[in-house]
This record gives C-alpha cells, sequence and structure tokens, in this order.
C-alpha cells in the first residue's frame, strides 16, 4: 500500500514540474495578419540560458528575429514577415532541469 503511493508520488512530480507550453500568441495553425510579436507562455519560470525559441520559414530556413526569455515568457519580434508558412521552434527548461522541446506553425495571411 505504502509503496504503491511512494511510486505514484514519484512519477507524478516531474509531470507537474517541466515547464510546458500553456498557450501562444499566436496560436498553433492560426491564420494571421503579419505579427510583430510572437509570445510563448509556459507553465512555470524558465532557466533563460537554456530556454529558446527559433522562427524558420517554410523552406525550413531560421530567420533572424530579436528574442527575450523573461520569466515563464519567451518573446520574438519579427519585422515584416511575407505571406506563408512559418514554423516556432521552441527549447525550454524549467528549475527541474528537463528540457521539453515542441514546435507548432502559424500561417501569415493578407
Ligand atoms: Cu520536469
Amino acid at each position: 500500500m505504502k509503496k504503491i503511493a511512494l511510486l505514484l508520488l514519484l512519477t507524478a512530480t516531474p509531470a507537474f514540474a517541466h515547464a510546458k507550453l500553456v498557450g501562444s500568441d499566436p496560436a498553433a495553425n492560426a491564420s494571421i495578419k503579419s505579427p510583430t510579436m510572437i509570445k510563448l507562455t509556459f507553465s512555470e519560470s524558465l532557466e533563460p540560458a537554456f530556454s529558446t525559441a527559433s522562427l524558420s520559414d517554410s523552406a525550413g530556413k531560421i530567420l533572424p528575429v530579436p528574442k527575450s526569455v523573461g520569466g515563464a515568457t519567451i518573446t520574438l519580434l519579427p519585422i515584416g514577415l511575407k505571406l506563408g508558412t512559418y514554423r516556432v521552434n521552441w527549447q525550454a527548461v524549467g528549475h527541474d532541469t528537463h528540457k521539453l522541446s515542441s514546435s507548432f506553425d502559424f500561417k501569415v495571411i493578407p
């Protein structure tokens, strides 16, 4: 009985501690006018040295975009994105040092 409870605790705790992506603006798969800010919001404060995001175009080319990591957010400041599909790749490390990474797309429309 005690052993089972401990096991549950051990497997459940890290999942709560991960810095998960809880929202983004633009949202995944959104179609929007050319954005000047892309904001990713995570479930907990990030370790700035190990947390980052990048923006790539439909050809997979990474675009030079200013970025900042502060608190539980990563912000990208693109300028003049042309029509097309873009991908945001992100990597997030919270204070438990677990690394999560993923990506999502959005589309710039007229
Ligand atoms: Cu974790």
